[in-house]
Order: C-alpha cells, then sequence, then structure tokens
C-alpha cells in the first residue's frame, strides 16, 4: 500500500511538472556532436537553467526537420522554434544578410566576431527581425574552404569545369562563376550523396563541417581557400517569442548568448586541430594558396549587394579594427 501511494504520488507529480513546462525544439544542419550540436546543446542547457525547468529543449540535427532554407520557412510559419544556421540561404530571405556574404570580406575571425558584436551585427539582427523571424543571437559556421575529388586546386584555373555545391546563396554562386567553376545550389542534407554519387564533384565549407559530416570519405583534395567568412546565427520564431513575458525572452537571450560562446569555443578547437584530422582521414591538404586572384575573380559578386544597397555597409564592415 506504501509503494501504491508513493506511486501515485510520483505519478501525480510529473504529470504536473510535465504540463508546466515547455519543450523547445533547437532544429540544425549537423551532426549532435558538431560545433552547432554542441551551441544547440548549450541553449537547452542554459535555457532549463535560468528558467528553473520552466522550459526544456531537445535537439532536431542532422537537418531531420528540413534543410536550412525549409527551417528558416518553418520558423516564419511557426512550426519550428529555434534554428542555428548559417546566413547562406538567409539573404533569401532577409537581403540585407548579403553584406556578411560577400567573398574575401572578413580579414580574419577576430574581424568578423568584432563586427557581428557590434553596432553592425546588432542592425542585421534588427533587420532579421523586421521578416517574420527573431534574431536571437550570431553565432559562426567559419572560414570556408574548397573541398573536390578531382585535383589538387592551386589556382582559378584549377577550378575550371569543376562542378561544386554551393549553398542556396546568389553571391556565392556569382563569385564561383567568376572565379571559373561551375556552381550548383544545394541544400546541406542532399550534398554528401551528392558528392558520393558524383552529382557534384567538390564543395565548400569551413573545417568545422567537413570534419563534423565525414567528407573525407567522399572527397580527395582540400583547399585552404578561405574565400569566404560564414556566419551562423540564431533564429527563433515570432509565433513563439512574441507569446513571452519580458523575462522569459531575458531567458532565450541567456540561452543564445550562451549557444554562440559555446559554438565559437569549438570552431576555436577545430581551427587548431582539424587540418591533422584531415591528413589523418586521408585528404591532401592544399595550404600554399595565392588568394589574390581568386579574390580578384571573385569580386563580381559584390555587384549582387551593391547595385542593390550601395558600398557604405561594404565600407562600414572594412572600417572595423
Ligand atoms: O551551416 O550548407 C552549408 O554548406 C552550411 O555551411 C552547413 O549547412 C552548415
Amino acid at each position: 500500500m506504501k509503494y501504491l501511494i508513493t506511486g501515485l504520488f510520483t505519478a501525480v507529480f510529473l504529470t504536473t511538472t510535465a504540463q508546466s513546462e515547455q519543450r523547445i525544439v533547437v532544429g540544425h544542419a549537423l551532426s549532435p556532436a558538431s560545433h552547432y550540436g554542441v551551441g544547440a546543446q548549450a541553449f537547452i542547457d542554459k535555457l532549463t537553467e535560468v528558467s528553473d525547468g520552466a522550459f526544456v529543449g531537445e535537439q532536431a540535427p542532422a537537418g531531420q526537420l528540413g534543410g536550412e532554407r525549409d527551417m528558416i520557412e518553418g520558423l516564419q510559419i511557426g512550426s519550428m522554434d529555434v534554428v542555428i544556421t548559417s546566413t547562406g540561404p538567409l539573404g533569401n530571405f532577409v537581403p540585407e544578410v548579403f553584406a556578411l556574404d560577400l567573398p574575401f570580406l572578413f580579414r580574419d575571425y577576430d574581424h568578423a566576431r568584432k563586427t557581428l558584436d557590434g553596432e553592425i551585427g546588432q542592425e542585421l539582427l534588427a533587420k532579421i527581425g523586421e521578416n517574420d523571424l527573431v534574431g536571437l543571437a550570431w553565432s559562426e559556421n567559419g572560414f570556408r574552404h574548397v573541398t573536390n575529388s578531382q585535383r589538387p586546386v592551386r589556382t582559378p584555373a584549377d577550378l575550371n569545369g569543376l562542378k561544386l555545391r554551393t549553398m542556396e546563396n546568389k553571391v556565392h554562386m556569382t563569385a564561383f562563376s567568376g572565379m571559373g567553376a561551375s556552381p550548383t545550389p544545394m541544400a546541406f542534407p542532399e550534398l554528401f550523396t551528392a558528392l558520393q554519387q558524383g552529382v557534384v564533384d567538390g564543395q565548400e565549407n569551413p573545417v568545422t563541417v567537413i570534419t563534423a559530416s565525414k567528407f573525407w570519405e567522399v572527397q580527395n583534395y582540400v583547399s585552404l581557400t578561405g574565400h569566404v567568412y560564414s556566419p551562423a546565427v540564431v533564429l527563433a520564431s515570432p509565433s513563439l517569442i512574441d507569446g513571452l513575458s519580458d523575462e522569459q525572452k531575458d531567458w532565450f537571450m541567456q540561452a543564445s548568448v550562451a549557444s554562440a560562446a559555446a559554438t565559437r569555443a569549438e570552431v576555436n578547437r577545430l581551427e587548431e586541430a582539424g587540418v591533422a584530422l584531415l591528413r589523418e582521414n586521408g585528404m591532401e591538404v592544399i595550404t600554399d594558396i595565392d588568394k589574390a586572384p581568386f579574390a580578384d575573380l571573385a569580386r563580381a559578386s559584390y555587384s549582387v549587394y551593391i547595385d542593390e544597397y550601395g558600398t557604405e555597409m561594404v565600407d562600414r564592415i572594412i572600417a572595423v579594427k
């Protein structure tokens, strides 16, 4: 009898707890062990901690709920809660964000992080907020490099005729056309199979993504072109955020800041350890790359942004010290 009562009490208690807590799903395109996975878990842990268990959460990793474009659409219609995504497809929703996708714009990680953590980052988060999305915090994907299955790429001439998967981003596509490749836009969840089946010869992504996705299984060469910085951003659905009190909104902000910090720390770690990991897994890593000829040819892509918005934002980004 004693056990029965205890059991009954526990059951009632659990039911009550379950009813009062709100469950948040954090979607992203990569594996749970990736820099996004680490960031998603940090988001969930912080949110649960600061809300004293009022919010709990789980990851929907590896594009389980769709590619990055699909997940952003999900935020707009309220079928997704929180998404950690690269800016790859974001310019299709918030064209001002294309400024961040321009090749050879950011000098290094420090420059990119200072820009995103400062006034410019805040302005662009606000722009995101005008498009049925909530921009919570800038996170990070990393500087992108070209991989392929055919040959070592050292000069733009080596890109000639390579079928290269790009993100669904017209700045990147124009840049790669300019550099001589044949860009093929594709959602990330389709990429591994496309590389495996030879639908495309190559792709470009940061060391973080190449390692998390084990692209060495389907790619032989990686060239450290660092041709563009790839920001990531923690986004939420307005239908979720608009229903929260100011205190609850603050919990989501704290969770986002913790998430971005955890992701950047993982990017740092992989920037140190990643190249060795690529070599250990059989990739030939080409490091002696003269970036100037790539940058000259990629320059054509600036018009995608500048024709619409002028040069002011680009000049402001370059001026960030
Ligand atoms: O955000 O699509 C891409 O290549 C992205 O870099 C990847 O999904 C991580």
